[in-house]
C-alpha cells in the first residue's frame, strides 16, 4: 500500500528533470566522472558535439527553477540524483557536498509547498563501474543498492515517494547493444545481460528501502504500444512487447521471464546470470510503477522502402521489422498518437495491478523558437506542443476511467535541456532556456499547464 504516492479525485500533476540533463557542474564538489561525461566527449556521439557540462546550469539555479514548477502550479517535482555526486568512484567514500546538494533541492521544494519525488538511477552510471563493466556485472546491481541506501539515510526524512531506475530499457538496450547511448557499447545479446542486472539492481535497492520503512518504492518504465502494421507482423510485434515491456513487468508482477520472451532473449535462461532467487527478489517489490510515454510502434515485415529500426537491430532473437511512423511526428520524428496512452496505461494496469504515474509524456517540437510577443516580451508560441500535451492528459484521464489506477501526470519535461545523443538540437521544455544567458522563458504550453493544473484542481 502506497502512503504518499497522490491518490486524489483528479490526476495530480507535476514536472519532471534528470540530474545529467540540467544539472551541468560536472566537476564541482567532488562530483566524480560518469559513463555521459565520457560518450559525449567521443566524436560524433552527440548531434551537436555537445554535453551535459552546463547544461540549465541547475546546480546552482535550481531555486529559480522550483520558482517555475510553482507557477505552473504543480504539486510534484521528479528529480534525479546523480550518482557519481554521492559516490564519486561507484562504490566506497561516499561525497556530503553531493548530498548537501540534494538536500537543498528537496528543502527548497518543500518549502514552497513541493511534493519532490527523486529518481535513483537516470543513466549517469560512475565511470569507475563502466570500467569494471558497468551493468553487465553483478556487481553494478550490488552497489546500486548500497548508493541507494547512502541517499534515503541523507533525504529519506522528507522523501517519501522513490523510483529506483528511469527507462532501465535505454540504459540496457541503447547502452550496451544499439551502441547510440552511454557506454556506447555495440555486443549483441549484451542488452538482456544489463536488463537483468537493472531488474536485480532495482529489486535489491527496493528490499533495503522496504526494509528501512520506505512505502512508495516505484520504479519508471518506458512502456509502449506495438502495433502490427499487418497480420503477419503480429508475432514479431509480440516478440517486441516482449524485450520491450514484459521483461520488466514479468518479473515485477508474476518473477518470471515468460516463454515467449526467453524464445527471443535465451541469454535470460542462463543460470549463472538470473540466479535462483532473482525473480522472487523482484516479484512485489514495486509499490508503483511509473510509464513514459512519448509514441506507439507499428512495426512491419521487410518493408525494403523502410530501414531495420536500430533499436531492434540491439535484439539479435527478435525478428527485423521496420516501423511505419505516421503523421503527424513531432520534432524528433515520433508519431503523435495520444491513444498510445490510454492503451499503455490500461495494459501496464492489468499486467501489474499497481498504481500508476505518468512519470513522463510530452514533445520535442518544432515552433519552439523565441520571438517579440505583442507586448514586446519574449515568448515562445507553442502550440503544437499544447495541442500535444492536452491530447495526452486527455487519455490519461480516459485511462483511469476506464479503470487503470493512475494517479498522476508529470510533464516531460520543465527545461529545455541535453536531450542525450540529440544534444540540445530537440527541445522538450515548456520553459524555453537562451543558449548564451541560459534565460528562462516559458513556454505558451507552459501558461497553458497552468491554467489547465489550476482549472483541473479547484
Ligand atoms: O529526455 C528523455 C528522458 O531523459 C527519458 N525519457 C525520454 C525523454 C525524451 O527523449
Amino acid at each position: 500500500m502506497t502512503q504518499y504516492l497522490p491518490d486524489g479525485p483528479t490526476l495530480a500533476f507535476g514536472a519532471a528533470t534528470a540530474a545529467y540533463q540540467i544539472e551541468g557542474a560536472t566537476t564541482e564538489d567532488g562530483r566524480g566522472a560518469s559513463i555521459w561525461d565520457t560518450f559525449a566527449a567521443r566524436p560524433g556521439a552527440t548531434r551537436d558535439g555537445r554535453d551535459g557540462s552546463v547544461a540549465c546550469d541547475s546546480y546552482r539555479r535550481y531555486e529559480e527553477d522550483l520558482d517555475l514548477v510553482v507557477g505552473m502550479n504543480a504539486g510534484w517535482y521528479r528529480f534525479s540524483i546523480a550518482w557519481p555526486r554521492i559516490v564519486p568512484a561507484g562504490t566506497g567514500a561516499v561525497e556530503q557536498r553531493g548530498l548537501d546538494y540534494y538536500d537543498r533541492l528537496v528543502d527548497a521544494a518543500l518549502a514552497r509547498g513541493v511534493q519532490p519525488t527523486a529518481t535513483l538511477y537516470h543513466w549517469d552510471l560512475p565511470q569507475a563501474l563502466e570500467d569494471r563493466g558497468g551493468w553487465l556485472e553483478r556487481s553494478t546491481a550490488e552497489a546500486f543498492a548500497d548508493y541507494a541506501m547512502v541517499v534515503h539515510e541523507r533525504l529519506g526524512d522528507r522523501v517519501h515517494v522513490w523510483a529506483t531506475h528511469n527507462e532501465p530499457w535505454c540504459a540496457a538496450y541503447l547502452g550496451y547493444a544499439a551502441g547510440i547511448h552511454a557506454p556506447g557499447r555495440k555486443e549483441g545479446g549484451a542488452g538482456h545481460r544489463a536488463a537483468h542486472h537493472l531488474n536485480l539492481g532495482h529489486g535489491l535497492a527496493a528490499a533495503r528501502l522496504h526494509g528501512a520503512g520506505v512505502t512508495d518504492v516505484g520504479i519508471v518504465h518506458n512502456l509502449a504500444p506495438f502495433w502490427p502494421e499487418t497480420p503477419e507482423a503480429a508475432p514479431a510485434a509480440d516478440e517486441l512487447d516482449a524485450v520491450r515491456n514484459r521483461i520488466w513487468t514479468g518479473p515485477l508482477a508474476e518473477g518470471a521471464y515468460d516463454e515467449g520472451l526467453l524464445r527471443v532473449a535465451p541469454e535470460l535462461a542462463d543460470s549463472t546470470l538470473v540466479r535462483d532467487g532473482d525473480l522472487a527478489l523482484v516479484r512485489g517489490s514495486a509499490d508503483w510503477i511509473g510509464v513514459n510515454y512519448y509514441t506507439p510502434f507499428r512495426p512491419t515485415l521487410a518493408d525494403p522502402s523502410l530501414d531495420v529500426h536500430p533499436e531492434v537491430e540491439a535484439y539479435p532473437g527478435v525478428t527485423p521489422v521496420s516501423f511505419v511512423v505516421r503523421e503527424p511526428r513531432t520534432d524528433i520524428g515520433w508519431e503523435t498518437d495520444a491513444s498510445g496512452l490510454e492503451a499503455i496505461l490500461v495494459q501496464t494496469h492489468e499486467r501489474t495491478g499497481l498504481p500508476i504515474m505518468v512519470t513522463e509524456n510530452g514533445a520535442a517540437c518544432a515552433d519552439d523558437e523565441l520571438v517579440d510577443g505583442p507586448d514586446g516580451r519574449p515568448m515562445v508560441a507553442d502550440q503544437d506542443r499544447i495541442d500535444y500535451l492536452r491530447d495526452h492528459i486527455g487519455a490519461a484521464e480516459a485511462a483511469r476511467k476506464a479503470g487503470a489506477d493512475v494517479r498522476g501526470y508529470i510533464v516531460w519535461t520543465l527545461l529545455d535541456n541535453f536531450e542525450w545523443a540529440e544534444g540540445y538540437t530537440k527541445t522538450f521544455g515548456v520553459v524555453h532556456i537562451d543558449a548564451e544567458t541560459l534565460a528562462r522563458t516559458p513556454k505558451a504550453s507552459y501558461h497553458w499547464l497552468a491554467e489547465h493544473i489550476g482549472s483541473a484542481s479547484s
